[in-house]
């Protein structure tokens, strides 16, 4: 398996976590988006969205990181999945809550704060920034809820969730968010940093 990511990245980070946890051979192609080469032809036969990660298998192309790590943790059923109707449905919610809440509200704060100075696309725009806080500190409240009375976030056992939902707070410091007023998901967050899998991702490849 050959899983094309942009190193650094949260989605990479999801990623490679999961393939990491799970000890799953995977070869890693390091793309840097400023080569603009996730837009040209021979990577759009793979993503037509032209956006990485993609995990390549054999003759097929899977992208959509959250995809990618539930296909990854299928390899080893019930490791990082629950295996009962309930546990999966509620993995399936908080994946699609990630994408319309939790992620997109981070994408907003790193972009102005971390990409733009990456990609020299200039300052951050305050009001885009003022917006992505809000909704980040609104998903955070959600989230800080659910851990509340939970280890992990789909009760006491760690699944792909954490590793997706964790995945964009290593940008907390850089982007200046503070988890002081979600002390619930502070403590998720350094269990999941501790984790052997989260140390062995690389983080950004630029000072930033
Ligand atoms: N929803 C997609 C988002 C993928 C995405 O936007 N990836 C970023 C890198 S983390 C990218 O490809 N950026 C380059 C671009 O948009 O041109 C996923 O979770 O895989």
């Amino acid at each position: 398996m050959k899983l094309h990511v942009f190193p650094g990245s949260p989605r990479a980070r999801k990623a490679l976590t999961v393939a990491y946890h799970l000890d799953l051979p995977i070869e890693v192609a390091a793309m840097d988006p400023r080569t603009g080469a996730h837009k040209q032809p021979e990577f759009l036969k793979l993503n037509p969205n032209g956006r990485i990660p993609v995990l390549e298998e054999d003759d097929f192309a899977l992208w959509e990181s959250n995809a990618i790590i539930q296909h990854l943790a299928e390899k080893k059923p019930g490791v990082l999945t629950p295996t009962d109707a309930k546990g999966r449905i509620q993995m399936a919610q908080w994946l699609a809550w990630d994408l319309a809440h939790w992620d997109s509200a981070w994408v907003m704060v790193i972009f102005e704060t971390v990409v733009k100075q990456f990609l020299g696309r200039g300052e951050p725009d305050p009001a885009r920034l003022k917006e992505g806080r809000e909704r980040l500190d609104m998903a955070a409240k959600v989230l800080d809820g659910q851990l509340a009375n939970n280890e992990f976030v789909l009760g006491d056992k760690l699944t792909v969730v954490d590793f997706a939902l964790a995945a964009p707070l290593s940008f907390a410091a850089m982007c200046q968010v503070s988890l002081e007023p979600y002390p619930h998901i502070a403590r998720w967050f350094r269990r999941i940093e501790a984790t052997e899998a989260w140390q062995k991702v690389p983080g950004l490849p630029v000072a930033a």
